[in-house]
């Protein structure tokens, strides 16, 4: 297949899964092209059959915000047209979704790819439902000819937010390379991180409000008072002063490195021994999946599709948000006991081995755009849409040519 992918570049969930992903569709013989206005940040090195398409916007002194989703829209039809693509495949709702419905609106009833729109998170359950979004968010989900979401829970957010009949939307789960995630890797950076007495705990994010990046830090505290350790914090964001200035006021600044954006996480989340993701709400919370392929357990909030990810006692502890003692309690109770540190490790990696490994989630994704193309999928239009619906299938019809 001949697959475009349009994925915001910075540094976050949704254009790691969406890279990842496009990387391992040329692994397996697709052509993929992907579209941003910068390269995604873990599109490093030649693959054979990936292309990047920069999106050019004009600078013009008229424009406070330049219209990114014309743009996009406009660099999505133009790569359809030249590489004649089956498929293109959007992470992140907002503006993807509505770019790829109106370059599928410029191609005015000829043969037009196949679009499959990806749900991630805030897109449905912050920014889109803000009501500068909302409307055109929900029009342009129910437009693509296939909707998935990350977790069941963000599926169901979308259908009791967006009133999305959920047997529309597939549920395809995040996925990581077990074999690059893995906890024995060379060369081990363990020794340049901590000193061997020390137990390391490590977390990982764009340091957005929703990270309750400063409750990191306060666990931290707390189990550093027990037990000798050592925080590496990785990514950058909005709220990397304010857990600095936390990490200041708890004393335990001297013990607290912050690495900044790191491209190969996998390469520092093989020498942790505990993952904190004590976030407001987290969709899935890939970044705790490939700590758990590493061997590391967890202990995160039981918020959003957490559960999902992080199994209660087998990968590591889940608590409410913002219960910092309970996750003390957790963080110290993992890391005291050698032993229950290896059972917890051994279960992280079974859970990303048997249920997300990209091995198995690549192939469904494959079998989904199959069905997609083949018009077997029906779009995710409600009922109430009845006349707009049938209409738009015969128009959709007509497209296939
Ligand atoms: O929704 C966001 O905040 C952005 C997005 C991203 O690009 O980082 O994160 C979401 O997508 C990830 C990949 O599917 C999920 O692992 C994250 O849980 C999700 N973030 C939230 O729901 C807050």
């Amino acid at each position: 297949m001949k697959i475009g992918i349009a994925c915001y570049p910075t540094y976050g969930g949704s254009g790691a899964v969406a890279t990842e992903l496009g990387l391992e569709l040329a692994e397996r013989g697709h052509e993929i092209h992907f579209m941003s206005y910068a390269p995604p940040f873990r599109l490093a090195g030649f693959r054979e059959r990936v292309f990047f398409h920069e999106v050019e916007m004009e600078d013009y002194p008229l424009f406070e915000h330049p219209p990114y989703s014309l743009a996009l829209a406009v660099a999505i039809h133009q790569v359809a047209q030249d590489h004649g693509l089956d498929l293109v495949h959007v992470h992140y709702a907002i503006p993807h979704a509505t770019s790829a419905w109106i370059a599928g609106q410029m191609f005015e009833g000829a043969r037009r790819p196949r679009i499959v729109t990806t749900l991630h998170g805030t897109d449905i359950t912050l920014l889109g439902k803000h009501p500068s979004f909302r409307s055109i968010t929900r029009f342009s989900i129910l437009r693509s000819d296939g909707l998935t979401a990350v977790s069941s829970y963000l599926k169901d957010e979308t259908e009791r937010s967006f009133e999305v009949d959920g047997s529309r939307i597939r549920v395809i789960p995040n996925f990581v390379d077990v074999e690059l995630y893995r906890r024995n890797r060379a060369p081990c950076h363990r020794s340049k991180l901590a000193p061997e007495d020390e137990k390391i705990l490590m977390h990982v994010s764009n340091f957005r409000t929703v990270k309750r990046v400063e409750d990191v830090v306060a666990v931290f505290a707390g189990v550093n008072r027990r037990i000798p350790s050592r925080l590496i914090m990785v990514g950058d964001g909005p709220d990397r002063a304010r857990a600095q200035q936390r990490a200041e006021e708890l004393g335990v600044a001297e013990s607290t490195v912050f690495l900044g954006k790191h491209t190969s996480v996998e390469e520092v989340l093989a020498c942790a021994d505990l993952f904190l993701l004590p976030s407001e709400s987290e969709s899935f919370g890939l970044a705790a999946l490939e700590a758990m392929s590493c061997g590391t357990p967890v202990v995160a909030s039981r918020v959003g599709g957490l559960p999902e990810v992080v199994e209660h006692g087998r990968s590591g502890y889940l608590f409410p948000a913002g219960d910092l003692e309970a996750m003390t309690d957790g963080a110290v109770e993992i890391l005291g006991s050698d032993e229950r540190w290896e059972e917890m490790s051994r279960g992280s990696r079974r859970i990303a081995e048997e249920r997300f490994s990209s091995d198995t989630i690549v192939g469904v994704y494959e079998d989904y755009y199959r069905e997609v193309i083949a018009g077997e999928v029906l779009p995710a239009e409600p009922s109430s849409m009845t006349s707009v619906h049938a209409h738009g299938r015969s128009d959709r019809a007509a497209n296939r040519g």
